[in-house]
């Protein structure tokens, strides 16, 4: 197979399909497998089920197939369209004709749904079938569910959005046209509106996943007018006045610092970086560059999770109290970082994996992939369950007991109210959450990884994320390359590839040296290879023979990191970090009679990496010795320190992206430090 489409005029690097390069074992193996096995049937189960959940159900509502109400949030159709993509994806990646059928079945179900004009939503279908705007004119009140961008919050653009990448990737995957005719339509839909209703368009470009859907499109069709629609998104955009919490204060190319909902952020920069990829805009390159360090280097969790706080008010520290508005879900000032607190939304956290691998693509610069990498194994991974069917719509760095006030979990919102929430300190994944934009999120992010393993460019093929890969590429001049690659990354320190097919004329391969590493070495058949810089790409070029052997050792020592001297909450504290995965303490791992405020890391003490099962699954822990603190004799917000002597204890970091799979309990990412 070749890269997926001649388009891309812009793009250094482009993204393999699956039969180009896959997840074929080791570590992203098992997750593919866990993710087609477990992840994707469990969402359906959920989504299928009306005493679970309305995703369906809401579409055959609307569909006339039976009686009831509209359920669930406003963007519920999107959520459905997401585990859609993720089920997609898992026919191009492992074939399956009942799964197929059953697809196609609910894309005929969808389209038969949607407006002759293109609008597909299914709270203003269903109220306009149960008669409400009649009924509601009798009443002399106003149905703002039956009109269609009443309000922005019905996020009717979000949803269209992920109706318009689900159809192009049904198209892509299996020929079919139902749901790829059904996107074109939408598209026209979002057309119109820039043409006649642009103020409408702009103000409900809510998380908009529609500015990535649109090009997608336009890759897909290679119709232009998809292209033209994406740019008067920003146009439309530009000439509408928002607030932070949606990007929309100031005209994008005026933005020097990434404000507001994180998850809605990450989605247009994403999507701004797709555009640039067709149009080449040079000056928006500079703007999501400039956008992408702002976050990168002031506001990324060190697990690549993003969004700190819960609530806040942006601008910050304007002087204009007028110009203040709220902001939620969002990202905070620059280093504010707080742990317990943290937001961390699952999508926000796969938003930055999107807009990272458009700005690798646009590129080529490793510091994009090492970002993937990062968000990948921690922040990623933790949302999911080790089982692979629960989750989390917040990935906080810190867990404690006893918090005595509560964190919003999701759906606790007017909009979409959770009648019970759990106490704040027992918060664990759950197989449901009536906020459902998370779970399919996670599914499609994982059941498409591949396509951040490798891609090709006009000088080779370049290799991103190691894991169990398997790449077999071919380009326009009739070279080739076949590779296995073997190992146990990121546990073990090498990683080896054998070719196992080249064709004449060799194709130069380039793999990541991680921003991490340090003291990489590389051979070719035993022979050495000079390993560039981290945070750069080797290249090795040569004429490739079935049977060749690359070897990379990428050392992991175990590294212990400090914070920013501004990121409070982690003053005089460190975390653990070894090759690119975080590490956590659990109170579960802590000896009797010690609570995790008491852990405290030595200086110099040996972290042993020991292969161990959190919850039945293989990991690699570090052991290392720690200083245990002396305990608070009561809960006074202040009091004496204790005169007690330091004590020590034995215990096992576990993977951040594993805590929480052992009931509920304490954990914190970083622990303070004592040098002995
Ligand atoms: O926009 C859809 C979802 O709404 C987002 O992912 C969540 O953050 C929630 O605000
Ligand atoms: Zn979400």
């Amino acid at each position: 197979m070749t890269a997926t489409t001649a388009l891309r005029a812009h793009a250094r690097l482009r993204p393999l399909d699956a039969g180009s390069a896959r997840w074929a074992s080791g570590f992203w193996g098992d997750v593919h497998d866990r993710t087609r096995d477990v992840t994707i049937p469990q969402i359906w189960s959920s989504l299928s089920d009306p005493a679970v959940s309305p995703g369906l159900a809401n579409f055959r509502i609307a569909a006339g197939l039976e009686p009831g109400i509209h359920q669930g949030p406003p963007f519920m159709d999107g959520d459905f369209y997401k585990w859609l993509e993720s089920a997609i994806a898992r026919l191009e990646t492992d074939p399956d004709p009942k799964l197929a059928a059953r697809i196609e079945e609910i894309a005929s179900l969808i389209a038969s749904v949607q407006r002759e004009d293109g609008y597909l939503h299914t709270p203003t279908i269903i109220s306009a079938r149960n008669e409400a705007p009649r009924q509601a004119q009798e009443a002399g009140v106003t149905e703002e569910s039956a009109v269609a961008l009443a309000d922005r919050f019905h996020f009717e653009t979000y949803n269209l959005g992920h109706l318009i990448t689900a159809g192009v990737r049904h198209y892509e995957v299996t020929g079919s046209t139902t749901l790829l005719d059904a996107a074109r339509k939408a598209a026209s839909f979002l057309e119109d509106l820039a043409t006649n209703k642009p103020v409408e368009l702009a103000r409900s470009a809510i998380c908009p996943s529609h500015y990535m859907a649109v090009i997608e499109l336009y890759r897909a069709t290679a119709d232009e007018r998809y292209l033209r629609l994406a740019e008067a998104f920003v146009q439309v955009r530009d000439e509408f006045q928002g607030g932070d919490d949606n990007q929309d204060r100031l005209p994008v190319r005026e933005q020097t610092a990434v404000a507001g909902h994180a998850v809605r952020a990450n989605y247009l920069y994403a999507g701004l970086a797709d555009l640039v990829v067709e149009n080449g805009d040079s000056e928006l390159v500079e703007v999501l560059e400039r956008l992408w360090h702002d976050v990168i280097d002031t506001k990324l969790y060190i697990t690549g999770g993003c969004g700190a706080l819960y609530d806040g008010a942006s601008p910050d520290g304007s002087p204009w109290q007028d110009e203040i508005s709220r902001v939620h879900q969002a990202y905070g000032r620059a280093y504010q970082l707080p742990q317990t607190t943290a937001h961390n939304e699952s999508c926000a956290n796969i938003g930055m994996i999107f807009w990272s691998e458009r700005m690798l693509s646009l590129t080529g610069d490793a510091k994009y992939a090492d970002v993937i990498e990062q968000v990948a194994f921690n922040s990623l991974l933790s949302s999911i369950s080790l089982a692979g069917s629960e989750y989390f719509y917040t990935n906080p760095l810190r867990q404690v007991r006893d918090l005595p006030y509560p964190l919003r979990r999701p759906g606790d919102t007017a909009i979409h109210p959770t009648p019970e929430p759990p106490p704040s300190d027992e918060r664990l994944r759950e197989s449901y959450l009536s906020c459902f934009c998370c779970p399919p999120n996670i599914a499609r992010t994982l059941a498409r990884f591949h396509e951040r393993a490798a891609s090709l460019g006009d000088d080779g093929l370049y290799l991103h994320l190691y894991g169990g890969g398997r790449v077999d590429v071919a380009t326009d001049d009739g070279r080739a390359l076949a590779l296995r690659e073997d190992g146990d990354y990121p546990w073990a320190e090498t990683i080896t590839w054998t070719v196992t097919g080249a064709s004449e004329g060799g194709m130069p391969l380039h793999l990541r040296i991680p921003g991490w590493s340090s003291g990489a070495t590389l051979t070719v058949n035993g022979e050495a290879v000079e390993a560039t810089a981290p945070g750069t790409y080797t290249r090795i070029e040569r004429e490739w023979r079935e049977g060749d052997v690359v070897e990379l050792t990428l050392p992991m020592p175990v590294r212990v990191l400090r914070a920013h001297r501004l990121a409070e909450e982690a003053t005089n504290q460190v975390a653990v970090r070894r090759g690119p995965v975080v590490y956590s303490l659990e109170s579960a791992d802590l000896p009797d009679g010690v609570v995790l405020e008491q852990a405290a890391l030595r200086r110099g003490a040996s972290f042993t990496p020991v292969e161990t099962e959190v919850a039945g699954h293989r990991v690699i822990a570090l052991e290392t010795e720690i200083a245990v603190l002396p305990g608070a004799d009561d809960d006074a917000l202040y009091g004496d320190l204790a005169d007690t002597e330091l004590g020590a204890a034995t215990v096992r970091l576990v993977p951040y992206f594993a805590w929480g799979n052992r009931g509920a309990g304490e954990m914190s990412v970083w622990l303070p430090l004592v040098w002995r």
